[in-house]
């Protein structure tokens, strides 16, 4: 499959998805989200894909939000059709069984920002710069930022920031917790690829159930969540990974992970 907007490569167990429209920073058009919808189908299907990186093309951004320029054709229903096409994909991308990573490189703005908060979380290059700046269209984010971002860093300063739209450089967004990490902007991709690698030879069942239980977790109470701890816990221990990984800590060896079931 050849893509316009994106290009899609998969390494050692690792998919890496580009944005790659670098002349308008990445923007996310129609024809954008209908890609990355395909790149998301092909990843769920791809068994051999056990980690996915999402990144942007060039040096100067990650994705610079929605396309703008389309916003001036739009009505009001076409504006909701678009809002609710993207949503939807970011589920899709939420909700993929394996680790996501956003590789923020640059400017992940509006859209952009809201994309990387649906990754499972995010590594940024030092000249990163997250913000959601729709209030300075006079419109307000429109592809879950003001749920995601409050959910990450708490409903007062989210407002904060989708009201002002200020942008926080990779060192503020990282104290908010919203960034895990952040490397020189030459290391980020190597030093994400590094740690992808390392997730995609982990137990796979291990990861997934990670995935869900803190995923579905986070919306109930403490006592629900901790009972879906003890089930995901318990199936678990019906994977052939935690045989291996328990074997090969008393047989003081590396553990060779499959990610099945045992059957
Ligand atoms: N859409 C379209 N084109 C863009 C966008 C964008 N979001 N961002 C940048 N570009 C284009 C510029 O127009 C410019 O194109 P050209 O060279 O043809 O003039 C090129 O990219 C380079 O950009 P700049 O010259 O502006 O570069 P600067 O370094 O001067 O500035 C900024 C970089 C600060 C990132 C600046 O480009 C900017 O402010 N961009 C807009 C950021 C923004 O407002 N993003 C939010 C968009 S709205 C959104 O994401 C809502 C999501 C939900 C939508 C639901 C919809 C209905």
């Amino acid at each position: 499959m050849s893509y316009e907007n994106i290009l899609f490569e998969v390494q050692a167990g690792v998919g890496i998805l580009t944005f790659n429209r670098p002349k308008a920073l990445n923007a996310l058009n129609p024809k954008t989200l209908e890609e990355l919808a395909e790149a998301i189908e092909r990843t769920a299907k791809d068994r051999d894909i056990r980690v996915l990186l999402l990144t942007g093309a060039g040096d100067k951004a990650f994705v610079a939000g929605a396309d703008i320029t389309e916003f001036q054709k739009m009505n009001p229903l076409e504006a909701l059709l678009f809002a609710e096409r993207g949503q939807e994909l970011f589920f899709q991308l939420e909700q993929l069984p394996i680790p996501v990573i956003a590789v923020v490189n640059g400017f992940a703005l509006g859209g952009g920002c809201e994309i990387a908060m649906s990754c499972d979380f995010i590594y940024a290059s030092e000249n990163a710069r997250f913000g959601q700046p729709e209030i300075n269209l006079g419109i307000i984010p429109g592809f879950g930022g003001t749920q995601r971002l409050s959910r990450l860093v708490g409903r007062a300063k989210a407002k904060e920031l989708c009201m002002t739209g200020e942008m926080l450089d990779a060192k503020q967004a990282k104290e908010l917790g919203l960034v895990a990490k952040v490397f020189p902007a030459d290391q980020l991709l190597v030093e994400s690829l590094k740690v992808a690698k390392a997730l995609a030879v982990k137990g796979q069942v291990a990861l997934r159930a990670i995935k869900q239980v803190v995923d579905r977790g986070y919306e109930v109470d403490l006592k629900s969540g901790c009972a879906l701890e003890a089930q995901a816990f318990a199936v678990c221990f019906t994977s052939r990974d935690a045989g291996e990984g328990v074997a090969a800590f008393l047989e003081k060896r590396k553990p060779n992970f499959q990610g099945s079931l045992k059957s």
